[in-house]
């Protein structure tokens, strides 16, 4: 499935490969797209991975998650 976060605080090349990495070592997490200009992470995952698993894996890279 997919689903789309808005991350604040996203800004540069670096902030998008610490975001991807993350939740990409996440089980499940199949692929990442960061569109740096709006915040928004599209990320295509199996059903099982929880939202609050990928915010807390975006969050522990010190960006946060609106929704
Ligand atoms: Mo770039 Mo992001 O210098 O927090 S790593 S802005």
């Amino acid at each position: 499935m997919q689903t789309t976060l808005n991350v604040k605080g996203m800004t540069c090349g670096h902030c998008e490969s610490s975001v991807k990495g993350a939740l990409k070592e996440l089980n499940g997490v199949q692929d990442v797209n960061v569109d740096l200009s709006t915040g928004k992470v599209d990320v295509s995952h199996e059903d099982d991975v929880s939202n609050v698993q990928m915010k807390e894996a975006i969050e522990e890279q010190g960006y946060d998650v609106v929704s």
